[in-house]
C-alpha cells in the first residue's frame, strides 16, 4: 500500500494526499461510508461510487460470526460478496467484541466472548484477527486492540496500551508471515494499520504511538476517541497522538464523527474518517444540511416543497421535497431512509471533497474560517 502525499497546509498540519490501494485510489482526505455487516444499509454500490465513494468500511466481528470466515473464503472474498469494486478497510473485532459481546474474558493471548447473535463461545486473538482480514481480502487491515472504556484508570489505559503494542507486534508478524506463504493473500497492495490507544493520557498516547511507530506499519488508526469523553478532550487526544506519528504516513480516526469534528481533526493532520452517524441518523428521519441538522418527521415540513438543501446538487435534492420525504418517513415507506441516506452520504462526501479542494488550492484558513463560522451560527 503506498501513500503519497501532495500538498500540505502552512498554517496547520492538514494535509492533502493518495492512497493506492489494490482497489483503486484514495484520495485523503477521505471518508469511509460505514458497511459493518457487508453493506451500507440502503445504498446501492453503484450508487456509493457515484457519490465518490471511494473506500468503505467494514467489521471483522460481525463478518466473523456471519456469513463466518469459511463461507467468506469460499464465496471469493469480500469484494465479490459485496459487488463493491472499491477499496474496503475492515476493523480487527475488538472495539466491537467489547462494545456487543457478552461474557468477555481478555488476557495477553486475546479474548474470549460470546456472540451476541446465538451465544456462542468464541475466541479472538491478535494473530487471528490479521488473518481473517487478510483471508476476506482487506485493502486495509487493522490490528487488534484494547480499547479501555471511559473514563478508565490509568493502570486501565497502561495496561490497554501494553497489550495493543503487544497484539500489534503479533499481527504484523502474522502479516508478514502469511505474505511468505504461497496463499496470494494479502496481496502486495494490502497494508497493515497499527492503533493508537491510550485515553485521554498525552504521555501515554505519545509511548504508544512512538512504539508502534517503532515496529513499523504502513499507517496508524487512533482509537479511542470518541468514546463517551468531552468532544474538546478527544481533539485534545488527536492532536496529542499526531504529534508522535510518522507524517510520511496515512492517519486515521476511527468512528468520528460529526462534519465540524471531521474538518477539526482534518486540520490536526488526520487523514481518514468513518462514522455510523450519515447513515443512521437517516434512518431515524434526520438530514444534514449547509445550515444543520433537519428531522423530517417534524410537522413543520407538512407543507415545504423545498427541497433538504437548496445547495445540495444529490439525486434527492433534485426531486423530492420535504414534505414528500416527511410523508415516506412517517410511512415507513423504505424509500424514505434510502433517499436520506443518499442525501446524508453526498453532504459528508461532498465535504470531504470541499476539504481536499481548499488544501489543493492553498485556501485552508479561509476554508476552516468560514466553516468554523458556519458551526457557531447554527449551533443546535
Ligand atoms: N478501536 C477499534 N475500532 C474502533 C475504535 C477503537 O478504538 C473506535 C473508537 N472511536 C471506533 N472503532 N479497533
Ligand atoms: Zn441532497
Amino acid at each position: 500500500m503506498k501513500f503519497r502525499l501532495l500538498a500540505s497546509a502552512t498554517e496547520s498540519r492538514a494535509r492533502i494526499g493518495e492512497l493506492s490501494t489494490g482497489h483503486g485510489l484514495v484520495q485523503t482526505p477521505a471518508f469511509l461510508p460505514v458497511g459493518t455487516r457487508g453493506t451500507v444499509k440502503g445504498v446501492f454500490p453503484r450508487d456509493l461510487l457515484d457519490l465518490g465513494a471511494s473506500m468503505i468500511l467494514c467489521n471483522t466481528y460481525h463478518l466473523l460470526l456471519r456469513p463466518g470466515i469459511d463461507l467468506l473464503r469460499s464465496l471469493g472474498g469480500l469484494h465479490r460478496f459485496l459487488g463493491w469494486p472499491g477499496a474496503i478497510l475492515t476493523d480487527s473485532g475488538g472495539y466491537q467484541v467489547f462494545s456487543l459481546s457478552s461474557l468477555r474474558s481478555i488476557d495477553d493471548r486475546g479474548v474470549a466472548f460470546r456472540s451476541h447473535l446465538d451465544g456462542k463461545l468464541l475466541f479472538l486473538s491478535p494473530e487471528l484477527a490479521v488473518e481473517f482480514q487478510s483471508i476476506a481480502g482487506s485493502d486495509l487491515a487493522m490490528s487488534l486492540d484494547e480499547c479501555p472504556p471511559w473514563p478508565a484508570s490509568s493502570s486501565e489505559l497502561d495496561q490497554a496500551v501494553r497489550r495493543t503494542v503487544l497484539w500489534a507486534a503479533r499481527g504484523k508478524e502474522t502479516w508478514r508471515r502469511l505474505r511468505e506463504s504461497c496463499s496470494g493473500l494479502p496481496t502486495p497492495e494490502a497494508g497493515l494499520f497499527a492503533i493508537v490507544q491510550g485515553g485521554g493520557s498525552a504521555k501515554l498516547r505519545g509511548l504508544c504511538a512512538e512504539e508502534l511507530g517503532a515496529i513499523g506499519f504502513d499507517g496508524f488508526a487512533i482509537g479511542g476517541v470518541s468514546v463517551g469523553e468531552p468532544v474538546e478532550e478527544g481533539l485534545r487526544a488527536v492532536a496529542e497522538t499526531v504529534v508522535h506519528l510518522d507524517p510520511g504516513r496515512p492517519r486515521y480516526v476511527m468512528g468520528v464523527g460529526e462534519p465540524w469534528q471531521i474538518v477539526e481533526m482534518v486540520n490536526l493532520g488526520v487523514d481518514l474518517f468513518d462514522c455510523v452517524l450519515p447513515t443512521r441518523l437517516a434512518r431515524h428521519g434526520v438530514a444534514y444540511t449547509e445550515r444543520g441538522r433537519l428531522s423530517l418527521r417534524n410537522a413543520s415540513f407538512r407543507l415545504d416543497t423545498e427541497p433538504l438543501s437548496a445547495e445540495c446538487g444529490c439525486y434527492t435534492c433534485r426531486h423530492f421535497h420535504r414534505a414528500y420525504l416527511r410523508h415516506l418517513l412517517k410511512s415507513e415507506e423504505i424509500l424514505g431512509v434510502m433517499l436520506l441516506t443518499l442525501h446524508n452520504l453526498y453532504f459528508y462526501l461532498c465535504l470531504m471533497r470541499g476539504i481536499r479542494r481548499a488544501l489543493e488550492t492553498g485556501r485552508w484558513d479561509p476554508f476552516l474560517a468560514e466553516q468554523r463560522r458556519r458551526r457557531k451560527e447554527y449551533k443546535e
